[in-house]
């Protein structure tokens, strides 16, 4: 590689060298999944030139409408990841069920959850977005996985990953081993290493949550925020900047690269639905990276990894970022 960088497919194989008895299967996984964002990528690139944006007119079971792009890329994430007999079954934001893999290709012992375009909303307006990943191990028999094999708390994480189709596409990636992020060298189409070992900063001054929401906040988050509010003529006596792309994938990138707290709380408007983000493919995994870069990720009562899921797509508070802010939002939790 030019300037002696590391390309994502030789930092992956080091890496599996150093896992005992590993027989390169996750490894190929992992590069399917890649070749996956990189085809989203491109046509998120593209947009309105290869005409995918706009709504496909159809609505998934989070009762959300689709747009094209969605519905595409989830196509392109099966289609990548069917035939290489490494899963067992995928589960994804846009299908109700899971999908088994078909019994045309042999099954794997892994299983795979994606949201395959979070944050589609801003796609029609070129905002951000990205891709969101959660690798398992299938428990038991394999040969007929059920979506009850999915509902592992997100502890059990083999891998957890996002893409980011931003100003340039990035890869951040965790197997356990802390974060690394990898850049899109679109004149050879290889992710290359240029964030190793991410930190997140345990302080920040920056917070993400959507104001739009606060008359339906509980009473810890509204005092959290007012207190961030009040900035230096209040108890925190500093002031704070705050963010919204309503993209949790720009969001958790942001917080990996500078601090901050990103928040979609409990609230009453969402209360019956248990929250806004799905725990499975949204909440676990970025939870994963943000632990593994040093940052904490709550519900504000309870650590978001440690959940036993009861539904596939089950929804979740989610409260993470910068560890000293996150333990002042649960601490105001426990004041409550
Ligand atoms: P709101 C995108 O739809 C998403 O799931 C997250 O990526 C994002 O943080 C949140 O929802 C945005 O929600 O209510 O601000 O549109």
């Amino acid at each position: 590689m030019q300037n002696n960088r590391v390309s994502l497919t030789q930092f992956i194989i080091e890496e599996q060298r150093r896992v005992k008895g590993a027989t390169g299967d996750f490894t190929s996984l992992l590069n399917d999944i890649v070749t996956a964002c990189k085809q989203i990528s491109g046509l998120v690139n593209k947009g309105a030139l290869v005409g995918v944006l706009g709504s496909a007119g159809s609505e998934n079971v989070q009762g959300e409408t689709q747009k094209k792009l969605d519905i595409i890329s989830n196509e392109i994430f099966l289609q990548t990841n069917e035939w290489a007999g490494h899963l067992a079954a995928m589960a994804s934001e846009e299908m109700d069920d899971i999908y088994p893999i078909p019994a045309r290709y042999p099954r794997g012992k892994y299983l795979l959850t994606f949201d395959p375009l979070d944050g589609s909303s801003n796609i029609d307006v070129n905002v951000s977005v990205g891709t969101i990943f959660s690798i398992l191990r299938c428990p038991g028999n394999c040969e007929n996985p059920t979506a009850e094999a999915f509902l592992q708390p997100g502890t059990q994480q083999v891998c957890a990953g996002y893409a980011i189709y931003g100003p340039s596409t990035m890869m951040v990636l965790t197997t356990g081993h802390g974060v690394n992020g990898f850049t899109l060298d679109q004149s050879i189409g290889e992710f290359v290493l240029t964030h190793a070992n991410i930190q997140i900063p345990a302080d920040t001054n920056e917070f993400a949550i959507n104001a739009s929401n606060m008359r339906f906040w509980e009473k810890p988050v509204k005092r959290y925020v007012d207190e961030c509010l009040a900035g230096k003529t209040g108890e925190r006596d500093k002031d704070f900047n705050m963010r919204w792309v309503a993209s949790m994938v720009a969001e958790v990138h942001r917080i990996l690269t500078r601090g901050g707290v990103f928040m979609y709380p409990l609230d009453s408007k969402m209360k019956d639905k248990g929250g806004k983000l799905r725990l499975m493919y949204e909440a676990n995994p970025m939870s994963f990276i943000i632990e593994q870069a040093g940052g904490a990720s709550s519900t504000g009562r309870t650590r978001i990894m440690d959940i036993q899921p009861t539904g596939l797509h089950q929804r979740v508070p989610v409260i993470l970022g910068s560890r000293n802010e996150v333990e002042r939002i649960i601490s105001y939790h426990q004041d409550a």
